[in-house]
């Protein structure tokens, strides 16, 4: 330990910034919650399943990572899908380093060329992960790799499962290594800049997403009210699910409350394994007409970025 203690004091603080981005469903949330061993950013099988630009810090001794979470880049029409576009690629000016992740079993995609057409032009270190490779046999995985050396702006490949955390270390030690020279940027001791009501919101939209994949389109809302302690060891949560129809309420809620039950007790897990306390999750599910296509709507729901 005493070799690497003289490293560690001989080296300069690096910090700064790291955009995750790339297609809807190629596990950018999942490898920013397997790199912090933290659930900072749901996940889903349904793609653009994450909304907002997430910040997860990576802390170490003489560094600060800050990754940043974007929704997947797709090209489909649409007012919500359009906003989340515009998050993804914002938060590439803010960005040191670039990681873009495709799907390896999927390939490269229209919307991928689309997205290295992007970063292409931005001034940062680009690293192209190609991710869920324990879905590909050992000899197609070089073939893959050769094919997209032909992005001669990619300055690393890194083969990897977020799932299983196959090459995180290498990922990160390369990250840390490029990382400019600056002191933090947030306190050593938080994860994430995001509020708890975020956290919760953002635990209980991935219950419904994952029970509800096929039923439901992206028309769900979910905003937590209230988190107030009750007594010691106790945490009162109250949370609104919005949808934009009454039928969507009827999938929510379930016969004869089943499915808001289930959505419930999951949820209620994750807050409870975040907080360390019992929790008491109390949920409601409310319409409001056509959200996902009103503007003013979408802004007060945080799903616009910063340009908005
Ligand atoms: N087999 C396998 N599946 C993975 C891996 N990484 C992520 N997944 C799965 O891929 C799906 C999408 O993962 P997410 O992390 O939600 O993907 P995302 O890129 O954040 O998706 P959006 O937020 O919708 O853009 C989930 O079902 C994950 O479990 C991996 O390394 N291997
Ligand atoms: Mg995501």
């Amino acid at each position: 330990m005493a070799e690497n203690n003289f490293e560690g004091e001989g080296r300069e603080f690096r910090c700064g910034f790291i955009a995750l981005v790339g297609r809807p469903n190629t596990g950018k949330s999942t490898l920013l919650n397997r790199i912090l061993d933290t659930k900072i950013a749901i996940t889903s099988a349904k793609p653009q399943t994450t909304r907002n630009r997430i910040t997860g810090i990576l802390n170490g001794e003489d560094y600060q990572a800050i990754f940043l979470d974007t929704p997947g880049i797709n090209v489909k029409k649409g007012l919500m899908r359009s906003h989340l576009v515009k998050i993804a690629l914002s938060t590439l000016n803010y960005a040191d380093i670039v990681l873009f992740i495709i799907d390896a079993k999927a390939g490269i995609k229209k919307d991928d060329i689309v997205i290295l057409d992007k970063i292409e032009k931005v001034d940062a270190m680009k690293i192209l992960l190609i991710n869920k490779i324990d879905l590909l046999k050992k000899e197609e995985l070089l073939p893959l790799i050769d094919s997209l050396k032909k992005y001669e702006f990619i300055e690393e490949f890194i083969p990897i499962s977020a799932k299983r955390g196959t090459n995180l270390k290498r990922l990160i030690s390369v990250v840390v290594d490029n990382l400019p020279i600056a002191p933090r940027y947030f306190e050593a001791d938080i994860i994430t800049d995001r509020p708890e009501e975020f956290l919760f919101a953002e635990y209980i939209r991935e219950k419904i997403y994952r029970l509800l994949q096929e039923e439901l389109p992206y028309c769900v809302h979910v905003e937590v009210e209230e988190i107030k302690e009750r007594k010691e060891g106790l945490i009162y949560v109250s949370a609104n699910i919005f949808v934009e129809k009454e039928s969507q309420k009827g999938i929510i809620i379930g016969k004869k409350g089943e499915m808001i039950k289930e959505i419930g007790s999951r949820a209620r897990k994750d807050i409870e394994y975040f907080t360390g306390c019992k929790v008491y999750l109390d949920l409601r599910v409310y319409v409001k007409k056509k959200w996902t296509e009103n503007e003013k709507l979408l802004h007060k729901y945080g799903y616009t970025s910063d340009e908005n």
